[in-house]
């Protein structure tokens, strides 16, 4: 495969990144009044303005050429029709196929997997309906009112900021999430509950995870200990695994096990079974219609033209930042308190998707791949880190994301928050002159000698990038559809970075020297470390 690099556009790009350098986009809005209608699109209930960037017209035509000729649309039709684009693992990545709502066959292997699909939703439905309802009870006869997901990554993120994110229409048992090994996670959330009245997930593709094998077993015992008989855990456990040997060695009945696919990778598994804590919060319908807007997302990637194709146009202005203009750092900042955990679920879809440093041949790319992803919900951000936005010497491109409307509707709050979502995207484009400053110095009564004095500290050198992404409410569709806009930029600047975007071999490593750590500080084994990991274990032992 050749380098993406070796493409003429990629100089062209370089080239036009030269010339960018000297543009403020203070005067790429003054000198055109139609930079607005330009540079902003809709798709699936979401609305895009991303004319807050430091682009020109020409730029995007440079961008679109870019992604046509890395072969983006080839590699975007095989992801849909099945092939094994994860080719380290010898799988397809086909997420798309759980969302699909209009249930055309995809084959894998020659066999559509449509019916499969099907048919869990169609148990997923059944549990949460009987769960729901209270038909389905727990060892003493009482109806659920608590389900804990236990799982980590990819099987804890995504159906945590769900929940999180849905709370308004939570009208089913309280969900939890436990993740972390730790055990002042699992401590703090069984303290507050009661095991007769208390259902666990444990969702592990693998259903190997030492975490959150570890958490399951204590999760048994606190069980068993109220309930004193190996026979509640069949009211009390079920499972969603690919694995289900290992779900039956665990002691759970098959019955009561989801099962997902291999194809389903775990960062893009909310879609699946997985999903099973957000149908039990909302109801399976609601989980259906998150379910549709990601399809409504999947056919707007599919057909709209390139130049305006959501999933298209974030990931190449991310292209854009990460390698013609040198930004490091891209920070998702929702102003929707309810998307307070959207950043860290983008932070793993996107960093350990794209975070990879050789191509799909496993030759080392000369050039940047993804960047750094954080951020956190405003405003409170803007009480944290956004001076370093504003005004430290790092470059930051943003994405802000809104909804018109609150679910609370508490009055003014709703306005303040829009209003303060608005002024920061036109504070970091605009900036603050010094002699804006001044002026504002002087009309606030100071001294032309503190004038002097502070002029500098309020300079806002402006040029800040950011996209802003408005949903016209928090609703389970709306927010389907902006999950799968942020999968398919991943895989937009995957494809043109010519990486798998699919595998996470990165997290490997960490996890067969913790084992052997682990043996040496039950005091089972010596291994040969460095002088500072056998001094750490040393100490920690005693
Ligand atoms: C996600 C990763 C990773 C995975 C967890 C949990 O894409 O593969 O975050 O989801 O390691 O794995 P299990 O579901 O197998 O427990």
């Amino acid at each position: 495969m050749k380098q993406v690099t070796s493409l003429p556009v990629w100089s062209n790009l370089r080239a036009d990144a030269e010339k960018l350098q000297a543009l403020h986009m203070r005067d790429l809005f003054a000198s055109d009044d139609q930079r607005y209608q330009r540079f902003s699109a809709r798709a699936g209930g979401l609305l895009l303005d991303y004319s807050k960037n430091r682009i020109l017209p020409e730029t995007l035509s440079l961008l679109m050429q870019l992604a046509q000729q890395s072969g983006l649309e080839q590699h975007r039709d095989a992801m849909f029709s099945g092939e094994r684009i994860n080719n380290t693992e010898n799988r397809p990545a086909l997420h798309v196929a759980l969302r699909n709502r209009s249930n055309t066959p995809i084959l894998v292997d020659g066999k559509d997997v449509m019916p499969a699909v099907n048919a869990v939703l169609a148990q997923m439905r059944a549990f949460s309906v009987a769960l729901r309802s209270g038909e389905w009870r727990g060892y003493t006869g009482r109806a659920i009112t608590d389900v804990v997901n236990i799982g980590i990554g990819g099987s804890d993120l995504g159906g945590h900021m769900v929940c999180t994110a849905l709370a308004p229409f939570a009208d089913g048992p309280a969900t939890h999430f436990v993740s972390n090994v730790d055990d002042a996670d699992i401590a703090q959330v069984l303290a507050r509950l009661n095991p007769e009245t208390t259902l666990f997930i444990i969702a592990s593709k693998t259903f190997t995870t030492r975490e959150t094998m570890v958490n399951a077993h204590t999760a048994r015992d606190w069980l068993l200990a109220a309930a004193g008989n190996d026979g509640a855990v069949e009211k009390h456990f079920v499972a969603v695994s690919t694995n289900a040997e290992k779900v039956r060695a665990f002691g759970i009945d098959t019955d009561n096990m989801f099962a997902f696919w291999d194809w389903v990778g775990g960062r893009y598994s909310l879609w699946s079974a997985i999903g099973l804590p957000i149908a039990l919060s909302v109801g399976m319908d609601r989980f259906e219609q998150l379910l549709e807007g990601a399809h409504e997302m999947d056919q707007h990637f599919r057909t709209a033209p390139l130049e305006q194709n959501l999933p298209v146009i974030l990931g190449l202005i991310g292209i854009w930042y990460r390698n013609f203009l040198g930004y490091a750092s891209h920070a998702i900042l929702p102003y929707a308190n309810d998307l307070r955990l959207l950043p860290m679920f983008l932070q793993q879809l996107d960093m350990e998707s794209n975070g990879k440093r050789v191509n799909r041949d496993g030759v080392p790319v000369d050039y940047d791949t993804g960047p750094v992803i954080w951020g956190a919900q405003g405003t409170n951000g803007q009480h944290a880190f956004f001076q370093l936005l504003h005004q430290g010497t790092e470059n930051i491109s943003t994405d802000f994301i809104v909804a018109k409307t609150s679910a609370y509707d508490l009055g003014e709050h709703h306005r303040i928050l829009l209003a303060n979502c608005l002024a920061q995207t036109e504070a970091l484009m605009r900036g603050q002159t010094e002699e804006e400053a001044r002026a504002a110095l002087k009309a606030e009564g100071k001294s032309d000698a503190d004038i002097e004095r502070l002029a500098p500290h309020k300079v806002f050198p402006g040029n800040k990038p950011s996209n802003t992404i408005v949903l016209d409410e928090l609703s389970p569709k709306n927010l389907g559809a902006l999950i799968a806009l942020y999968e398919h930029k991943v895989f937009v600047q995957g494809a043109i970075w010519q990486i798998n975007s699919f595998d996470q071999w990165g997290v490997e490593l960490g996890k067969q020297l913790a084992g052997v750590i682990e043996q040496e500080l039950a005091g089972k084994s010596t291994a040969d470390h460095d002088s500072s990991t056998k001094a750490l274990i040393h100490l920690l032992r005693s």
